[in-house]
């Protein structure tokens, strides 16, 4: 871990319609009796929020458990219950009261389930698996730039060639999407990045923790926005102008630990 506090954006992703697997289950009952009282979100921490044009779907772990808990301004959020504890102390959950879990859920029941992504290309995405989700780092839920991070593009590519072996539909694997051009590797740069290694699975780990030091340095320093309100503007500069924005916009909160 790095030396001082992370300083994460934390993306929200309106909760369209739950997969299936929680069809009759307690936790979506225990949620409709809540959710005239506000609306369920997703929530993903991230350090690159000016890469959220470019989400193709949410990956969570499928071993790990999540809290749905109430926000002081009413909006009900998914994510760890660590995570709940921490965004309470920064003003964004009520969790250190344990009335306010509402409910809890497992990572393998939320697969399939629709979110609305409004800062994306894509206007729904999926929720999907991913093995290298640490219950330990941000909410415990990734928001998916396969263009951009070689670890997404490699769990995305794994899930598209065996979806059923996921027990996913191969439908809810989106294409990605340009975001960021650079010099090297253009603006597919984990694509790039990925296959001149030969990187076949995100077990390779000691590969593809190469891979994303040389895309997010590319990405972050050398890049230039292709899509958006920043469009033609260096990486470093749009950064904290897009999370300015979702901030403003209440699509995302600060998020630090
Ligand atoms: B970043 P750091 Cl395009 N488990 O977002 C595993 N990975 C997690 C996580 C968790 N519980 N929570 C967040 N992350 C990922 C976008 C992105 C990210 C791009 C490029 C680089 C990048 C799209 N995924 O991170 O260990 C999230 O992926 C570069 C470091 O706290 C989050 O930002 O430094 C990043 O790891 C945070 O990693």
């Amino acid at each position: 871990e790095g030396v001082g506090p992370q300083e994460y954006t934390a993306i929200k992703f309106e909760v369209e319609k739950w997969s299936d697997r929680l069809k009759d289950s307690e936790f979506v009952q225990k949620l409709k009796e809540r959710e005239k009282e506000g609306k369920v979100f997703m929530v993903a921490a991230t350090l690159r929020p000016e890469t959220a044009y470019g989400i193709t779907n949410v990956f969570v772990g499928e071993k790990i458990e999540y809290g749905a808990f109430e926000a002081p301004n009413g909006e009900i959020y998914l994510s760890t219950a660590r995570a709940a504890k921490n965004m309470a102390f920064q003003g964004h959950s009520r969790v250190k009261d344990a009335v306010n879990q509402i409910a809890t859920v497992v990572g393998h029941d939320l697969i399939g389930t629709q979110l609305q992504a409004p800062f994306s290309e894509h206007k729904k995405v999926y929720v999907l698996p991913m093995d290298n989700v640490s219950s330990t780092k941000g909410t415990g839920i990734v928001m998916s730039v396969p263009s951009d991070s070689p670890d997404d593009y490699v769990s995305v590519m794994m899930l598209k060639k065996k979806p059923a072996f996921y027990g996913i539909e191969v439908e809810w694997v989106q294409d990605p999407i340009a975001v960021v051009d650079t010099p090297t590797y253009g603006t597919r740069a984990a694509e790039m990045v990925v296959t001149q290694m030969k990187i076949q699975s995100a077990k390779d780990v000691v590969q593809l923790s190469a891979a994303k030091e040389l895309v997010y340095k590319e990405g972050f320093y050398n890049g230039t926005m292709v899509i958006g309100k920043y469009k033609g503007m260096a990486v470093q500069e749009a950064k904290p102008l897009v999370r300015a924005d979702m901030l403003a916009e209440g699509t995302a909160f600060a998020y630090a630990e």
